[in-house]
């Protein structure tokens, strides 16, 4: 089995990592089950067994285990002491005095002085993610588990066990097993659909193993809607001006009404809190370790403006391709090949993982500096952009929280491209 480092230190503001504090990610790797997802061949829901893991206050449990002062302590993840920053979580200690995702950390301290807030260490986390979908492994093929998120994943046990009782033994064989692996435990929820699976987990933490079967399943009904996949606060609004305030009410709620409010959705959300859902594992594309791109030109260049132009095309390319693999990068290459076929090439380690076009244009610029420039006698004929050590993007969603620095809506703006074309929309960088 292949094990990733997830060891073991706290940053401290400056030294190499300190820039990694805001690589969190706090969204789902995917979205809802959507109708896409739903198996129609399935038609029954008998002998399928899904497990969905979570761990129990991820960040702050982490770092609990890696230091021996924080045990048994209010501990907060997410800002540095002394300065602003948000609760990203806080140990079940913390919770206990009031503290909550979300909180300022000035807001926690005020109801919780003694509060230790620790800085958070996005790649440890995803190392142990990494770790435990490896470890998987061991108790189905690799096609049945599917990473969700920093610190969630299921595992569809059907093609392993023929009944609850079986899927039980095996969901508390992978608890220990979390356990002997990483020191660190996770709730589990065992159903017969992922959708309940997800729900279950939350009926018994921290710690807990929860087992949602079709005989039990009212147990999941008294839960609020908005716990449902997809239901957030705009449509749990709605929901509740129909009188629909819990996944109970949501699963005997008229058909008709709900397509009418939500379209396909309300039948999706109805199916989901019916015990419907007919999704599958979704698998995540294989981890990329680089990605370049090479463009020959058709008529050499010279003049700094048209290099700069096209290093910035090049760059936005690349970073276009991160995005839609949900990456950022910590190294950048950059090349150049002259007509007589010689080339000045340099990597460079990027001030922190990024995919912002406005980053990898400055980087590619400064490395460019560095190069012997072409000229009229000496044109450049290709450019070459190369990135690497590359990580899942968790920017889009925290960064903001730690940064002054304004993040551009690129995500959007791909989508944008994609619709409409490359010339559309052009963010301006400073060429
Ligand atoms: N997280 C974050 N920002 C948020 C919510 C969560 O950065 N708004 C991070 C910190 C969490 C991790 O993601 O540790 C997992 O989130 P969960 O919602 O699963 O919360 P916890 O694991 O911390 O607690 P629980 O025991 O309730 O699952
Ligand atoms: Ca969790
Ligand atoms: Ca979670």
């Amino acid at each position: 089995m292949q094990l990733h480092s997830s060891s073991y230190f706290i940053p401290r503001e400056g030294n190499d990592f300190s820039n990694l504090f805001k690589r969190v990610r706090i969204m789902p790797l995917y979205s809802f089950p959507h109708i896409k997802d739903m198996n129609f061949k399935i038609l029954s829901h008998d002998k399928r067994f899904f497990v969905h893991i979570d761990f129990d206050a991820f960040f702050a449990q982490v770092e609990q285990r890696d230091n021996l002062k924080l045990r048994g302590k209010p501990v907060s993840v997410g800002g540095m002491e002394g300065k602003k920053g948000i609760v990203m979580t806080a140990s079940y200690e913390a919770r206990a005095m009031g503290v909550d995702t979300g909180m300022s950390v000035v807001e926690a301290k005020r109801i919780c002085p003694e509060l230790i807030s620790v800085p958070c260490y996005g790649p440890k986390y995803e190392a142990i993610m990494l770790n435990l979908l490896e470890a998987l492994k061991d108790f189905v093929p690799e096609d049945c588990i599917e990473q969700y998120s920093i610190d969630e994943c299921f595992a569809d046990l059907s093609g392993v066990v023929k009944n609850f009782y079986e899927a039980t033994k095996v969901a508390n064989d992978i608890k220990r097993k979390v356990r002997d692996l990483e020191n660190l435990t996770a709730s589990i929820g065992l159903s017969y659909n992922k959708t309940f699976a997800k729900l279950a987990t939350k009926l018994q933490k921290p710690d807990g193993l929860s087992v949602v079967t079709q005989e039990n399943k009212d147990k999941i009904y008294s839960m609020p809607a908005n716990k449902l996949w997809g239901i957030g606060r705009r449509i749990e609004i709605r929901m509740c001006t129909l009188g629909i305030k819990t996944i109970g009410e949501l699963a005997a709620a008229n058909e008709r009404l709900l397509k009418k409010e939500f379209g396909i959705n309300g039948i999706i959300f109805r199916k989901l809190a019916r015990g419907e859902d007919t999704s599958e594992i979704v698998l995540k594309e294989k981890k990329e370790k680089s990605l370049n791109h090479y463009h020959t030109l058709s008529e050499p260049i010279y003049k700094s403006e048209d290099v700069l132009k096209e290093i910035r095309r090049i760059g936005e390319y690349i970073c276009r391709k991160l995005r839609s693999k949900d990456l950022t990068a910590g190294y950048m290459h950059l090349s150049v090949r002259f007509e007589n076929l010689t080339y000045a090439s340099h990597i460079v380690k990027l001030p922190f993982f990024t995919n912002d076009d406005r980053e990898i244009f400055n980087a590619a610029v400064k490395i460019y500096g560095k190069f012997r420039k072409p000229c009229e006698e000496m044109k450049a004929r290709q450019f070459g952009m190369g990135v690497y050590d590359l990580h899942l993007d968790t920017r889009e969603c925290n960064l903001n929280l730690f940064e002054k620095k304004i993040i551009l809506p690129y995500y959007a703006l791909d989508k944008l491209k994609s619709k409409y074309g490359e010339s559309i929309i052009r963010v301006g960088i400073g060429t």
